[in-house]
């Protein structure tokens, strides 16, 4: 708990601050201008980009096509970008939110290399007093922390870690100022999810050999990546409010795709073949069917997946265990990439599954397993993130009666709607917890997450400002719609993965995204909002 000096209105610096300055955290600030709200933004980096700027290690690419991993909300930002690829690399998406702030005029109001350290709300004022790494104190009304979902990096858990006398770099962290040469270098990467299978083939391109230790392997499908379609381009341009409207409507909030028609269930066993072919071939083979959702049709998507990876390598005891056999398709977030798989087909590439013979310690060498010391001058840590909650226990956060929000979610997350936290009034949480977040389009989720908190806000300000914040009852109500979901997902509740805080040891095990789908979501937050929150105790 913090013992901070009582605010009253009096102290109040603005009206609202944004902590953040990725998808979310730009159209906030945008939004809160917009609405004549006085505001603050804070961003621990040194430039906006979130995810997009410290995410730079190579290969850094968007699984998600540009045209859907964008904003909508202004017809001049969609009609003056191009994109360069159907499926964006790290570098130009940074550059797009630069250009979107930058077109937005939030830069200058922005603080950046600020970290927030504190978040303190007083009862007396119903105020939020902020302190950031600077030791600067700001009060506002209303607390925006669009601090993603994937921004606190995991610690590698492994014994050694810091014996190491080679480089070591991380994916979450690479450095800015490109001077990483691994060229001619003895190379070890630890983890495969996302961020591994993209940087192996890279990192194999100048490595002189390449040790990949991999703990689980993932499904690996084909990239989108590729040129934009301009009879695409030209039909987002004509209406963007008409797409993102529609892109609202959706299970996974992309704009409506022509895929998927038939139904698993209705084919026969050469039909069911065809449409996996012709998924796989259109790069959509997770929606092969229109039932997709069902555990058989997922069974049979997993099964067609493998067969296609095990094609892929030459050597079939790598092959073997490049495959997941262990989960249905779904159960991790899977991978995309067109050379991850052909990479192990290079002489010096290597694959060490740790499944058979674990790390045992990182030494002064390299990376010794049950089996050898494998001698290593560079080590990349590809091991991923504190999912959801990790990022929010990050700041010191205390609510109503100086309770700490990891006091409150010591149980694992507790919300309503994604969004809110009971004890913390005026606190908003985009892409945390029981949102559709990593299971949907994160662009749209940004748009949309901020459209209802500033309704909201609007709500308020035109209501007395009375402090808003869910009641229990709701938030237990959201926990089991969310579990109730999550059993229907074939593997959410299965499998070991960051989705229910697996990958950290000690972490509650609660599913953590929303898998009800977008449209049901955005129906129920602007239900709560047009019936004057009836899920939400009001504090005048
Ligand atoms: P992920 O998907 O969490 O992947 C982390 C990888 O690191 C994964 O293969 C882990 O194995 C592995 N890992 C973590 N700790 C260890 C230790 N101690 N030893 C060996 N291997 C380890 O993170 P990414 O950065 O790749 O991707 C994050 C998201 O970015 C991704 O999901 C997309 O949304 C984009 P595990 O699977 O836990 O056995």
């Amino acid at each position: 708990m913090n013992s901070e000096k009582s605010t009253s209105e009096l102290d109040l610096d603005c009206d609202v601050i944004v902590v953040g300055s990725g998808f979310a955290g730009i159209y906030a600030l945008w939004q809160a201008r917009q609405r004549g709200l006085s505001l603050r933004g804070f961003e621990r980096g040194s430039d906006v980009g979130g995810t997009w700027y410290w995410n730079t290690y190579p290969g850094a690419r968007c699984d998600v096509e540009s045209y859907n991993y964008a904003y909508f909300f202004d017809k001049d930002i969609v009609r003056d970008w191009d994109w360069s690829d159907a499926c964006a690399g790290q570098e130009e998406i940074q550059r797009y939110l630069r250009f979107v702030a930058e077109r937005c005029d939030v830069l200058n109001d922005i603080s950046f290399d600020t970290k927030i350290v504190s978040a303190v709300h007083s009862e007396e004022s119903g105020l939020w007093t902020v302190t950031t790494s600077h030791k600067e104190r700001i009060v506002c009304r209303y607390l925006v922390l669009a601090i993603g979902a994937l921004s606190e990096p995991k610690t590698p858990d492994i014994d050694g870690v810091d014996t190491f006398s080679g480089d070591t770099y991380f994916t979450s962290n690479w450095p800015k100022d490109h001077t990483v040469d691994l060229t001619g270098k003895r190379v070890g990467i630890v983890g495969t999810g996302s961020s591994g299978v993209q940087a192996i083939p890279e990192i194999a391109k100048t490595a002189s050999e390449v040790h990949v230790f991999q703990r689980t392997a993932n499904y690996v499908t084909p990239t989108r990546s590729g040129p934009m379609d301009p009879d695409l381009v030209a039909k987002l341009r004509k209406d963007p409010h008409a797409v993102r409207h529609a892109s609202r409507e959706t299970y996974g909030g992309h704009t409506p795709l022509d895929i998927g028609k038939e139904r698993f269930l209705e084919l026969d066993k050469a039909g069911r073949e065809r449409a996996l072919s012709e998924a796989w071939d259109g790069t959509y083979v997770p929606l092969a069917f229109r039932d997709a959702y069902l555990p058989e049709a997922n069974a049979a998507i997993s099964d067609f997946i493998r067969g296609k990876m095990l094609e892929q390598v030459n050597d079939s005891w790598t092959a073997n265990h490049l495959v997941p056999w262990d989960h249905p398709f779904g159960g991790k977030r899977p991978c995309m990439s067109n050379v991850y798989l052909q990479t192990y087909n290079l002489p010096h590439v290597h694959l060490v599954p740790l499944s058979e013979t674990p790390i045992e310690r990182i030494t002064t060498d390299g990376i010794e397993t049950t089996e050898e010391l494998i001698p290593l001058d560079v080590i990349v840590y590809a091991t991923g993130f504190d999912a959801i909650s990790g990022p929010l226990f990050a700041i010191d956060i205390s609510g109503i009666s100086g309770k700490s929000i990891t006091e409150a979610w010591e149980d694992g997350p507790a919300n309503y709607l994604g969004t809110m936290v009971h004890g913390f009034p005026n606190l908003f949480l985009p892409s945390s917890a029981m949102s559709p977040s990593v299971l949907s389009n994160m662009a749209t989720l940004a748009e949309q997450q901020i459209d209802f908190i500033f309704d909201s806000i609007d709500w308020l300000e035109n209501h007395g400002r009375p402090l808003l914040h869910p009641s229990t009852e709701s938030q237990n109500y959201w926990r089991e719609e969310t579990l109730s979901f999550a059993k229907r997902r074939p593997g959410a509740l299965s499998t070991k993965s960051w989705y229910s805080g697996a990958n950290i040891p000690g972490k509650p095990r609660v599913f953590m995204v929303y898998c009800g789908g977008f449209k049901r979501y955005n129906e129920k937050c602007y239900s709560e909002l047009m019936d004057g929150f009836p899920g939400y105790e009001l504090i005048p």
